[in-house]
């Protein structure tokens, strides 16, 4: 189903007069601050998050999937959505998939569709955390680690593969997530693993475009229980400066053991020049693929604020950082689930843009504690909203991204098109 402007325009004109009225005094404060607010407004319309193809549909996990009904069950459904999300948010303009599970059957159409939607393809992943009906060898013991190196060809084979459908898609990178690890003490060889690893992504890098970055995405455990090759940010910074210039850390919320400091580890990349992009979601306890901003809203501010300080200064000239979404939609509907967290990921965003980085500094330099903490929280107790729907107004989208899906009754829609068994793949 495609949105028109007309019926965006109706139902933002039913809530301008209240609009008007928050974003009025947001501006009046925020220009008593000394914050050019118009340059904020286009600060935060640059700020476009990338979705998950693989987080259209429910997500589930071991022990049930409750299906939403009307879910994309092909990579041209997926964009459709991807593209209804884009106009109502403006805030989407990209679409992030996995192989195999969305292997463009024909890529210049989907190329074509993307275009008409105003979406574009950002990093395509790979997928060697799973074996595919008939495959020769398995991933089972691992894939670039693998102790046969059969499994590891193939996996370098695949990654390969994945570079070559994203090039058909215009996509400029490649994100590297291994489940690889073992779940007993002596089952693995830790040294073995990585040097397999390091020798089997240094066979990929020779296969990247020019122009391509590969993201190295790590994490601590799951599936394995006891170790995960590439388990933390330092591993993963070690083996994209062993790649080259071309390969980057990929920092996934969610892949942080309890009460990690995340913010000083985005700093800590930033400051080497190798924070290559995100997947933003929340957790409570593990990877838990939560909305973002729903569990730890003001972890989500200060790494915002750490992007910011860090892209500010940038003497190790780390490129622009890739914006994704990884989450899964176990409870909620998943197109409401996402404009959830994109309002999260930009309402972050924007208290960080405010915050008032000269008085900060003097408070730092000063050791003045408790000046350099209100300076912070003045900014995460800004409520930055009315401005985030300005933005969305002033580029075609809906004042009230929720609201408006939910007065179109978008959901029904899809069903009442899809039909309520249609199942999305991915996890
Ligand atoms: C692993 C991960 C990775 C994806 C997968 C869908 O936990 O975060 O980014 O490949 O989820
Ligand atoms: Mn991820």
């Amino acid at each position: 189903m495609r949105i028109n402007n007309d019926q965006i325009r109706e139902y933002n004109q039913r809530g301008q007069a209240e609009h008007s009225r928050m974003l009025g005094f947001l501006a009046e404060t925020l220009e008593k601050r000394g914050i050019d607010v118009n340059e904020t407004i286009n600060r935060l319309h640059e700020l476009q998050v990338a979705i998950p193809s693989w987080a259209l549909g429910s997500g589930g996990t071991r022990f049930g999937r409750f299906p939403v009904g009307g879910e994309p069950g092909t990579l041209e459904a997926k964009l459709e959505d991807v593209g209804l999300l884009h106009k109502i948010t403006q805030a989407t303009s990209s679409v992030s998939l996995h192989i195999p599970w969305d292997i463009p059957e024909d890529a210049s159409a989907r190329k074509k569709q993307a275009e008409e939607l105003g979406i574009r393809f950002e990093a395509v992943n790979s997928n060697t955390f799973q074996d595919q009906p008939g495959q020769p060898y398995t991933y089972k013991f691992g894939s670039l680690s693998a102790n046969d190196s059969m499994s590891r060809n193939l996996a370098v084979e695949h990654n390969l593969e994945v570079i070559k459908y994203g090039e058909m898609l215009g996509s400029k990178s490649i994100t590297v997530w291994l489940a690889d690890g073992s779940s007993y003490p002596g089952q693995n060889n830790f040294r073995r693993a990585f040097r397999n690893t390091e020798d089997s992504l240094h066979k990929i890098y020779e296969g990247l475009p020019t122009d391509w970055k590969m993201l190295i995405e790590y994490k601590p455990y799951e599936p394995h229980f006891y170790s995960t090759v590439i388990q933390d940010w330092g591993t993963s910074l070690m083996l994209a400066e062993s790649c080259g210039k071309q390969a980057y850390t990929l920092v996934d919320l969610g892949h942080h053991l309890p009460n990690t400091n995340i913010e000083q580890i985005v700093s800590t990349l930033i400051m080497r020049g190798r924070l290559g992009g995100f997947h933003f979601n929340d957790s409570k306890y593990g990877d838990d693929d939560l909305t973002c901003g729903s569990i730890k809203p003001f972890q989500l501010f200060l790494i915002c604020n750490e992007i910011i300080d860090g892209m500010n200064q940038n003497t190790a000239g780390n490129p622009p950082i890739e914006w994704m979404i990884d989450a899964s939609h176990n409870l909620k509907d998943p197109l409401v689930d996402l404009m959830q967290s994109l309002e999260a990921i930009r309402l972050a965003y924007a208290q960080a843009l405010i915050v008032d980085r000269e008085a900060l500094n003097e408070a730092q330099s000063a050791n003045d504690v408790s000046r350099a903490q209100e300076i912070i929280q003045d900014a995460y107790r800004t409520d930055m909203r009315p401005l985030l729907a300005e933005v969305r107004k002033q580029h075609g989208g809906a004042l009230n991204p929720l609201g408006f899906y939910r007065d179109q009754s978008v959901r029904e829609q899809l069903i009442a098109e899809r039909g309520k068994n249609v199942v999305a793949s991915g996890l």
